[in-house]
């Protein structure tokens, strides 16, 4: 206890979804008092609030689950190879429920300040519920797509209609029959969305700014055969894994797109097409490196779209033309452009005939008034920092996030802010997170925090933080690393660029999962070469 009476703890971890429930569990084996705090009511995270119809995963379901615990790798049973929202929710759950980990987290709690004391080395995390709690270590699993992008379009507040966000898709949507829908944005939500929605709706309005590549996802039910081979094989897979440069086993082409022929060329592009999904994006290992060979991917997805889609116009109009290919991440569909040949489907190119303003009944655009019953807002996520930046955050000397990143995100392999002791951000900025498996990111970052906690709990340590040179060095390499590629040409979330105001520059560790890891490993092994501990 302290003098306010309140009690102590020595870890709190803010959000329960992969990251958060992983950091419980960790923490609490290794014999630490750690609460969790949750918005929501439930666990999930990302995979609680995103519930619009068509959410999956765009990374294979046996990839896309935790292995820290050999027995809960074999005892669950995917039923999909990419599986959707439902069912990684209910994987969630199960988690929860077999670690017992529910008793842990207080739900329905936001955390909106948090101070570091620097007298007692301990962090004041304030609620919306009024609570206040104190903890010596912060781990902010707060996700790095959670904070909702609403875009301030002038007259939303005076549609009639109904409003849905598909970031916060209510527990019981409405119908959708016999209703006109429009859809604001084609990023991946709005990709996986508008499908299902035109099924239903009595007519359906894409309404697009930016068109998105995106790839068929060749999802099947997994049989009891396959799902065997699976497990037999989930040991050699995950060591596939642990180094690769996405946290999956999958490896590209052996040979450069630019040193083949075009026979050789197709054939490879039609194989890793046909895999589907983001693996598209590094069919080539000189795909995000090198432009001339990035435009042999590119052709090859835009002839695919003019080959589905009818209509010349809305094919060309669904043909990006403001970034090489994988540069935002690629869509992973089932269906999109074959919805376009649909009578009730029209899109509508922002870009031809901007939006006006919305009205009591829908949307103005340059070159029309569009009708709608409903608004499906699908309009991403001020992504990778929104999550601190939205909480009022401040570090020693009351230095706040909003200050130390005032011209972008500084950190230490991702994890540490300089002046801001005892604090751990996972999947934030400066860590290959978007670009990689999360699960085992999560998994990584979580063991990694939870081994030097440890470390500073058994050497008498009150605060560590990173040197401020040792982040400025580290920002500066992923800055490198992202200059090696073709990453920066696009004006996408992973620059910030969504987000007016927003500081611009490639946020995630673009070298790879392995890279990252083996750098994670040697600062270990090396006595945490970069951090600063003080005893008090
Ligand atoms: P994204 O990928 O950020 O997509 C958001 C979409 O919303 C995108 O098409 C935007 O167009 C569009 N948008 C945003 N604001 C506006 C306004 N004001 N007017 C018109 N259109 C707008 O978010 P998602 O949720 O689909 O996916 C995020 C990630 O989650 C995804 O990459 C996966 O990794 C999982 P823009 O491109 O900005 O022109």
């Amino acid at each position: 206890g302290n003098a306010s009476g309140q009690q102590v703890r020595d870890v709190l971890v803010v959000g329960a979804g992969f990251a958060g429930l992983y950091a419980l569990h960790r923490f609490r084996q290794d014999g630490f008092d750690v609460q969790g705090v949750e918005a929501a009511p439930g666990v999930g995270g990302t995979w609680y609030w995103n519930r619009y119809p068509g959410a999956r995963c765009d990374v294979e379901s046996v990839d896309y689950s935790y292995s820290f615990d050999e027995r809960l790798q074999q005892e669950w049973r995917w039923s999909e190879r990419y599986a959707a929202q439902p069912e990684i929710l209910a994987y969630l759950e199960h988690v929860a429920r077999r670690f017992d980990l529910e008793c842990l987290i207080r739900f329905e709690t936001r955390v909106t300040c948090a101070r570091f004391d620097e007298q007692d080395s301990m962090w004041t995390v304030g609620t919306d519920t009024g609570d206040t709690l104190r903890a010596r270590y912060l781990v902010l699993a707060t996700g790095c797509l959670s904070a909702v992008h609403t875009p301030d379009i002038p007259g939303a507040a005076d549609f009639a209609g109904e409003v849905l966000f598909t970031a916060n898709w209510p527990h019981h949507p409405p119908s959708f029959e016999g209703r006109r829908v429009g859809v604001l944005g084609t990023g991946s939500s709005g990709i996986q969305s508008i499908p299902i929605l035109a099924r239903e709706a009595a007519s359906l309005t894409v309404f697009q700014r930016s068109a998105n590549y995106s790839v068929p996802m060749p999802n099947q039910v997994l049989s009891d055969e396959e799902w065997e081979r699976i497990r037999a094989d989930y040991p050699a897979r995950r060591r596939k894994s642990a180094y690769a440069p996405a946290g999956t086993p999958h490896e590209p082409y052996p040979k450069g797109a630019l040193e083949i022929g075009e026979e050789e060329r197709r054939a490879a592009l039609e194989a890793r097409w046909q895999q589907g999904g983001v693996l598209f994006g590094k069919t080539f290992p000189d795909q995000m490196s090198d432009l001339a060979a990035n435009d042999v991917a590119r052709r090859f997805a835009e002839e695919k779209i003019r080959r589905i889609v009818h209509d010349p116009v809305t094919a060309r109009d669904l043909i990006p033309t403001d970034h090489p290919i994988g540069t935002k991440r690629i869509c992973t569909d089932i269906g999109y452009y074959e919805t376009f040949n649909r009578p009730n489907v029209r899109l509508v190119n922002l870009r031809r005939e901007p939006i006006t303003r919305i009205t009591e009944t829908g949307i103005r655009t340059g070159g029309g008034e569009y009708e709608l019953d409903v608004l499906v807002y699908a309009t991403g996520f001020d992504a990778m920092t929104g999550s601190l930046s939205r909480m009022a955050l401040s570090g020693r000397d009351d230095v706040r996030i909003q200050d130390v990143w005032a011209h972008g995100p500084l950190t230490y392999l991702g994890l540490g802010i300089p002046g801001f002791p005892n604090l751990f951000n996972l999947g934030g900025p400066g860590c290959p997170s978007v670009l990689a498996n999360m699960v085992l990111h999560s998994e990584q970052q979580v063991d990694w925090v939870a081994d030097l906690v440890t470390w500073c709990a058994s050497n008498g340590i009150d605060q560590v933080e990173p040197r401020h040179d040792a982040a400025v060095k580290w920002t500066e390499h992923v800055q490198q690393v992202s200059r090696r590629t073709l990453f920066p040409m696009a004006s996408s979330w992973y620059t910030g660029a969504n987000i007016e105001g927003k500081p611009r520059g490639f946020m995630p560790y673009a070298g790879g999962f392995g890279n990252y890891r083996t750098s994670c490993d040697q600062v270990r092994s090396d006595g945490y070469e970069g951090m600063v501990f003080t005893r008090r």
